[in-house]
This record gives C-alpha cells, structure tokens and sequence, in this order.
C-alpha cells in the first residue's frame, strides 16, 4: 500500500527560454519539491532522445514542428529538436531537489519511438520497466506532477491507471502545451479512465 510521487520531465527545453518551452513550465519547480518529503518513493523521469529522433520536425523534411504525421504505431506530433542526450536543455531544471530521487527514469531513447509515458513507449507495448520497479517496492498510490500535463503528464497517468495504480495527478503542480485542444481532451480521457485530478 506504498506511495510514489512521478514526476515528469521537469527539464530545462521544457521551460521558458528552452526548446520546447511549456509557458510557465519552471513555475511546477516550488510545488514539485514540496511534495518530495512527503512520498515514500520519488522517481523522476527525463525525457532523452539521440539527434536525428523520429519524433523532430527536423527528420521530416517539409514537415514543419507541431504537424501529425502516421508513424508505424500510429500518430505522432513532430516536436522541436528537444532533451537531446546530454545537451544542456535536457538537463533538469536547476532548482529541482534531484537529491531526493530514488530512481531517475530516461525514456525517448529508441530513434524509431517515441515514449510520452514513463510506462510504455508510444507503441503502446514496450515497457519502459517502471512498473516493475514499483511493483516490486510494493507501490500501488502514485502522485503525478510535471511537464506537460497534456502529453507526458497525461500519457503516464493513463498509462498507470490502466496497469492498476490508484493515479492522482496534482494540477497544480503541472503546466500544459495546449496544442490543438489537447489539454481539455486528455482531461477527459484521465477522468474517464478513473485518474483524480486535483
Ligand atoms: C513531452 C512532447 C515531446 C512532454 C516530451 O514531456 O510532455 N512533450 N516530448
Ligand atoms: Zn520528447
């Protein structure tokens, strides 16, 4: 009956003046840190892609950033070059109290993939192992925060929801994208799959 706290992506391209900035991305810093003292288990993911990722606009020659392609797992938005692999935009965001991690969890990694979940990659079928490790810490609550609330914040806690944890994303803490009415339609699809949203 343990409790973790996930939070997602809290990294630099995501916040004003980065790559993919999430408007007022580095405002989720203060409360994200807050609710560290208070989880059993802490587990940041980073979002960490090689150059040249499928999922950039920039490997789609006339496809400008923000398009929806067909991938062979299905749709996917085309992003600025973002959180390359050991470029300082995809470090975490100075002020996030990293000390207090117990697992820091990379996803993004397979050129050919893209992974908004910390559970699965966007095929929907390949395991990151994160369900494993909490499983296995006898994890069954998980609190959810970051960026951005409606792609990897809201993948993850469907993703959750549907392994069976008992999901509450904490709003508050979290900044959205908004592209194209997403942040109202992954709402509904959270409540829907039984994810508080507080
Ligand atoms: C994210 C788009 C691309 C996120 C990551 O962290 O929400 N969004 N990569
Ligand atoms: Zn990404």
């Amino acid at each position: 009956m343990s409790h973790a706290l996930l939070v997602i992506d809290v990294q630099l391209d995501f916040c004003p003046g980065g790559a993919l900035a999430v408007p007022e991305g580095d405002a989720v810093v203060a409360p994200v840190n807050a609710m560290m003292p208070g989880a059993g288990t802490v587990v940041l993911t980073q979002d960490w892609h090689p150059a040249g990722h499928s999922s950039f606009a920039s490997s789609h020659p006339g496809q400008p950033a923000f398009a929806q392609v067909i991938m062979p797992y299905g749709p996917q938005v085309l992003w600025p070059d973002h959180c390359v692999t050991g470029s300082p935009g995809a470090e975490f965001h100075p002020g996030l109290d990293t000390s207090r991690a117990d697992l820091v969890i990379r996803k993004g990694s397979n050129p050919a993939i893209d992974s908004y979940s910390a559970f699965l990659e966007n095929d929907h079928v390949t395991p990151t192992g994160l369900d494993g490790y909490l499983r296995s810490r006898g994890v069954t609550r998980l609190t959810m925060a970051g960026l951005a609330l409606d792609f990897c914040v809201a993948f993850s806690a469907l993703d959750a929801a549907r392994l069976g944890f008992a999901v509450t994303v904490r709003q508050e803490a979290c900044r959205a994208i908004d592209l194209d009415g997403s942040l109202a339609r992954m709402r509904d699809q959270m409540r829907a799959a039984g994810v508080t949203l507080a």
